[in-house]
């Protein structure tokens, strides 16, 4: 059947139209992780949490200044690289993004932050651990996760008080996550008691550790600990074991991915490795991330890898500001993102200091079991 309108129904009509887009609000916002490289997985990760939520978003239907929105994702993949991060951050500038969820590692993101700060666009990285993000003064960055003075630390600690740890030995990638996280736990082993047998270093695209785990296990060490992600560490561990370097084996949220088993190929012994995610949650806040997590497998169908759940309150706590203001515009939300007080996320209840930090920001120590992540404990 064929409708055929006159022209005043035809004028109607667009009228109608127009005057519903002009109600609408479009908000357009910045993803960035590594989705090539040695890091995809985490990035597609980091991508489905942001996707999650803006899906929500928009089958909800959010008003901001009486408008309904409609949030766009701009997805760019900065390879893990400083300097892809620093281009792909003036793109997202140049498309006018109304505020920007990344980026993954701290090396892309600290850099990239005042590309973001100069354009007066903020910022939330939902995985960057590197103190120096948030201690360079610009009123635009935040990050929903503890950092690593908090992580390294507290891994340090428990390295000599737990497991008993008294000569240690540290690799890292020479990232700035991974150099930062690995001095943070030397200094924690050190003031706790115990001794930095050896200090090694290896890069985020190495491939083959003989050298260094040689030199490693002629000192036999109780413990060594790898500051950098998954993607080496599983290697790492598999060469280790080859070479029958059996010692119990740390480090920080780069690592404790749900990916590091099958990365390791079967060397991971049940209980051997320890690390730590930056972030956490107890109690009754336990089942809404059970519910995140389970709502992820039906829509991806894949598990969590890591920082997804982060990305999805990041994406939240900034459209929450945004709603407060009544307005997408950068200048006119970013006082509310920063006043972020009590926002309950999946990943817990989420509060802004005067940095941009996470307020009382936990962490959640695991272990591997049958090649499952198994959590220790909750600390704060
Ligand atoms: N926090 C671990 C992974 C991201 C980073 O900080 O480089």
């Amino acid at each position: 059947m064929q409708i055929t309108l006159n022209a005043t129904a035809l004028a109607v009509l667009i009228g109608l139209t127009t005057a519903a887009a002009a109600q609408e609000v479009a908000v357009k916002i910045g993803h960035v992780a590594p989705t090539s490289g040695p890091s995809a997985h985490l990035g597609k990760d980091n991508e489905n949490g942001a996707r999650m939520a803006v899906d929500e978003l928009n089958a909800k239907g959010v008003l901001i200044g009486g408008k309904k929105a409609r949030f766009e994702l701009l997805m760019e993949d900065d390879a893990g690289d400083p300097k892809q991060g620093t281009a792909v951050a003036q793109k997202l500038v140049d498309s006018k993004v109304n505020g920007v969820i990344g980026h993954l590692n701290s090396g892309t993101t600290i850099p990239a932050s005042k590309i973001y700060s100069d354009a007066g666009i903020p910022q939330i990285s939902p995985s960057a651990t590197n103190p120096k993000y948030t201690r360079q003064g610009f009123k635009t960055a935040f990050r929903v996760v503890a950092d690593d003075v908090h992580l390294g630390g507290t891994l340090g600690k428990y390295a000599v008080k737990e497991l008993k740890g008294k000569s240690i030995a540290v690799i890292d990638d020479r990232t700035a996550y991974g150099q930062g996280v690995a001095d943070e736990f030397s200094k924690s082993v050190k003031a706790a008691g115990g001794t930095i047998a050896q200090a090694q270093y290896t890069t985020d695209k190495a491939t083959d550790f003989t050298a260094i785990l040689t030199s490693i296990k002629a000192q036999k060490p109780d413990i060594v600990f790898y500051g950098g992600m998954d993607a080496v560490a599983g290697p790492l561990v598999r060469q280790a074991k080859q070479l029958g370097l059996v010692s119990k084996f740390m480090g920080g949220d780069g690592i404790c991915t749900t990916e590091l088993p099958k990365l390791a190929a079967g060397a991971m012994a049940d209980g051997q490795v320890v690390c730590a995610e930056a972030g956490g949650v107890e109690g009754q806040e336990k089942k809404t991330l059970e519910a995140f997590r389970a709502a992820y497998k039906k829509k991806f169908n894949s598990e969590v890898q890591l920082y997804s759940p982060y990305v999805y309150d990041a994406v939240n706590v900034m459209v929450a500001a945004m709603v407060k203001a009544g307005s997408a515009e950068p200048a006119k939300y970013l006082p509310e993102l920063a006043k972020t007080t009590g926002h309950k996320g999946v990943t817990g209840t989420i509060s802004f200091d005067e940095k941009g930090d996470v307020k009382n920001g936990a962490l959640t120590l695991y272990t591997y079991k049958g090649e499952q992540r198994q959590e220790i404990t909750v600390v704060r």
